[in-house]
């Protein structure tokens, strides 16, 4: 069954509390990056983490010493996971995931926005590659480009996991991403901005669960 990841990117710690405990129960995890964690502080992590297992989105894109410096700050405040981006390279990816002890580490591979396509698109089935070569457990995929995931899907391996950003407000089709072989659909705006995010959460649950799995 593929699971839901809720990108929580608001920028006012109080309302993230609340639609955390919201939308705990259809989420799989919450997904935390720079809009939150300038805003309210890295105590965010530890505070969220009460709803739901977090990822720290923080797209990390470094030097090897300064990517494990940023990782062990994710470690340290509690975070299952942890966001680097592929580009850097294998050496700062060994980094990333040698400094993530128990957490899980995912590489961004191809965005899921149109720039995307100007330099990201033409590396990306190697950066997947790099990335299963030096452990880490997830490549982050476009949703809005579902034939892109398959291609990914390839490159990554039967094993690693697939994160697809894109659904919903940038214009992805939840169904088609997870017939690509995703294995997590990330959706932000088009829960937390909700009228009513519980609900919204829980129709993308529902549709997930309604989905045949994919292993
Ligand atoms: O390629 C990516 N695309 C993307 O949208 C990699 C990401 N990490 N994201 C993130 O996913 C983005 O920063 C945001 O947190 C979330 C998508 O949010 P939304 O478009 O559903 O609001």
């Amino acid at each position: 069954m593929a699971g839901l990841v809720l990108a929580l990117d608001v920028t006012d710690g109080r309302r993230a509390r609340e639609i955390a405990e919201e939308v705990a129960e259809y989420v799989d995890y919450i997904k935390v990056g720079y809009p939150l964690v300038l805003s309210a502080g890295m105590g965010i992590v530890s505070e969220i983490s009460r709803f739901a297992p977090v990822i720290c989105d923080f797209k990390v894109a470094d030097i090897p010493n300064t990517a494990r410096l940023i990782t062990e700050r994710a470690r340290e405040a509690g975070a299952a996971g942890i966001i680097c981006h592929a580009f850097p390279g294998r050496d700062s990816m060994r980094a990333v995931v040698e400094a993530a002890g128990d957490m899980m580490v995912i590489a961004v591979t191809e965005m899921s926005h149109p720039g995307a396509e100007d330099f990201m698109a033409m590396h990306a089935e190697d950066m997947a590659r790099a990335a299963r070569e030096v452990g880490v457990h997830g490549i982050v995929a476009p949703a809005t480009r579902p034939l892109r995931i398959k291609v990914l899907r390839v490159a990554a391996g039967d094993e690693m996991l697939i994160f697809t950003p894109g659904v919903g407000a940038q214009g992805g089709r939840l169904e088609a991403a997870v017939e690509a072989g995703a294995d997590y659909v990330i959706v932000g705006r088009s829960i937390y901005a909700a009228d009513n995010p519980r609900a919204a959460a829980r129709e993308f649950r529902e549709r997930l669960d309604q989905m045949t799995p994919r292993r």
